[in-house]
């Protein structure tokens, strides 16, 4: 048997069939539908934010939201973290942007704000933080560095579906906010993403930057592309909002497994508990000091693979190591993300799991450091 880092949440085969059915009789598959606006307005509402609008992925979210900001082709800096998924840097590098990189907390592995005012030169032009494991980014300090600066703020909000932090969406920070709703996400529409903007304007430029700039049959407004979320998507995303708070709630209680047997345990850290915020517990994440624990966090990796565990090292490599942004811009030591990227292993969680399975990886873990003791004496 095999447990993987994570498994979508799916329907039921029925209630998918249902809500697809329409789309059969009316041959309507795409290009804002029915099905789009009806789940674009259910989110709207599950999420509490306005301004919300969909795209095909969040990579795409991600990229058109810098571009509906009008940041695109100005040839400036936006500061970002390299402990993340690849995907944040390219989308800044793929829009003639260059990334800067800021180091993070040791805490909550966000971009650390405190580093981040000394960054900022006359060249840049936005902030692109990360909401990483859907932890919390420090929101009103870099509010404010970026009210001070007058600079822009997009937060990848990938891992941060339904997140809430004072009782308030997180999506309602900053310029634009980018959701994932990727199949290994705790919400997906297969592939899938959307981008919250306070700015009213701001949205309805992004909807049209989804669908190549064009507001009428007769007028086309900007240079836009096609990032449109189809028919069949938006069904997947309504029957999978129904599931969702069940799913949330299945992972809090795998979580609670895991810390039950992980905590206290000498060169092993868990999450960090944010105050005032609600989790969506898409991520099981486990630290390991080697030099405590005595064994690294690849000999756990390796090791859970040879009982058929796909743990991931999300996020190996830093991205400021990595070939394509290695040589580019002014680099600053990142200490705190190396260790991160070195030491983190995100432990599968997923509503198909049950607690012999989590009894099973963490004894796996545990044998292993205790077998590397019993060696060293
Ligand atoms: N910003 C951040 C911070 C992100 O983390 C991401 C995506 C983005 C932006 C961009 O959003 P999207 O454009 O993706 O919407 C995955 C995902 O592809 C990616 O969405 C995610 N972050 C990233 C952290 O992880 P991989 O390469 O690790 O996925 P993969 O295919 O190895 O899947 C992991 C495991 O999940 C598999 O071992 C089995 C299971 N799985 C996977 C899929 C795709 C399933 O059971 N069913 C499936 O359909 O990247």
């Amino acid at each position: 048997m095999s447990i993987y880092v994570t498994k979508p949440l799916m329907p039921d085969y029925q209630e998918y069939i249902e809500e697809i059915r329409c789309l059969f009789e009316s041959g309507m598959l795409t290009n804002y539908g029915r099905l789009h606006e009806r789940f674009r307005r259910k989110l709207k509402t599950y999420l509490g934010v306005d301004g919300i609008e969909l795209c095909t992925n969040g990579h795409l979210a991600l990229e058109l939201a810098l571009q509906t900001l009008g940041l695109a082709g100005t040839g400036g800096e936006v500061i970002t973290t390299p402990f993340t998924f690849v995907s944040t840097v390219h989308a800044i590098a793929r829009n003639g942007l260059t990334p800067v990189f800021c180091d993070i907390r040791e805490d909550t592995m966000t971009l650390d704000a405190e580093k981040l005012e000394s960054l900022i030169t006359d060249k840049t032009v936005a902030i692109m933080p990360v909401h990483v494991y859907g932890s919390v980014c420090d929101v009103e300090r870099i509010s404010e560095i970026a009210e001070r600066h007058q600079l822009k703020v997009i937060y990848d909000a990938a891992h941060a579906f339904g997140v809430e932090y004072q009782g308030k969406s997180i999506l309602q920070y900053g310029d634009a906010s980018v959701l994932s709703f990727h199949a290994t996400k705790c919400f997906n529409t297969i592939e899938g993403g959307a981008a919250v903007f306070p700015s009213r304007r701001d949205a309805q430029k992004f909807r049209r930057m989804c669908n190549y700039g064009i507001v009428s049959e007769e007028e086309i407004q900007e240079i836009g592309g096609n990032a449109k979320m189809d028919e069949f998507r938006a069904a997947m995303g309504l029957c999978n909002l129904r599931g969702v708070d069940a799913a949330i709630e299945k992972r809090r209680e795998i979580t609670a497994w895991y810390d039950k047997r992980l905590q206290g345990i000498p060169g092993l850290t868990l999450r960090h508990a944010q105050e005032e915020v609600s989790q969506n517990y898409t991520y099981y994440i486990l630290r390991i000091d080697p030099a405590v624990f005595g064994v690294t966090r690849d000999d756990v990796c390796r090791e859970l693979k040879t009982y058929g565990v796909y743990a991931r090292k999300y996020f190996y490599p830093a991205l400021n190591e990595i070939p394509a942004y290695e040589q580019l811009g002014r680099q600053y030591p990142t200490p705190a993300a190396h260790r991160a990227a070195k030491e983190i292993v995100t432990l599968p969680l997923h509503d198909g799991m049950n607690e012999e399975h989590v009894a099973m990886i963490c004894s796996c873990i545990l044998n292993l450091a205790a077998a590397a003791e019993r060696k060293a004496v």
